[in-house]
């Protein structure tokens, strides 16, 4: 590792400590209301900083069982829907400039869960903060194949968030 890559890595992880630009407060489906987290977003100078811890996920005791769940921002303002579509508002990937999946500016790493935990810090330069405030991010039950499209056959969406600028107070933050 070269020095400047370690010293970004040290800014983040202070960054980590603070309280950040923003927030989505993540909820479960009616189907499952045990899923509670958060997500934290900082701006930096050359994309964002993303932090998402969440408890409560679905797992299995079996071996080659630990579910993977993607994760994308997505274009939609509201976290609501129907019994067929819990969060059918939240619309589908945030893709400004018309890229294929996984190509679009919202798609992010999706979460390894651990026993019902996962936790995951990772930077992205495909928008700014100020971009995609209001919209939503949502949890999947499948993994993310980074191929089909036009959502990476995610599956069916287990939780969702509003991102929501801290300026004017941050219940989590
Ligand atoms: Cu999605
Ligand atoms: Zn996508």
């Amino acid at each position: 590792m070269n020095r400047n890559a370690r010293s970004k890595s040290e800014h983040y992880a202070a960054l980590l400590m603070r309280h950040p630009d923003a927030y989505a407060e993540i909820k479960g489906s009616a189907e499952y209301p045990q899923i509670y987290g958060a997500v934290r977003w900082y701006q930096i100078t050359n994309g964002v900083l993303i932090a998402a811890e969440i408890n409560g996920l679905p797992y299995s005791h079996e071996n080659c069982g630990n579910p993977v769940f993607g994760f994308h921002i997505h274009a939609g303002t509201q976290c609501e829907g129907d019994l067929h579509d819990p969060f059918s508002s939240a619309m589908s990937h945030y893709n400004p400039s018309g890229c294929p999946h996984p190509f679009h500016a919202g798609d992010l790493p999706p979460l390894f869960g651990n026993h019902g935990y996962a936790f995951s810090a990772f930077v992205t330069d495909r928008f700014a903060l100020s971009e995609v405030i209001g919209k939503t991010v949502i949890l999947h039950g499948n993994p993310d194949d980074f191929t089909s499209q036009p959502s990476g056959n995610a599956g069916q969406k287990l939780a969702c968030g509003r991102i929501t600028a801290c300026k004017y107070g941050c219940k989590i933050c």
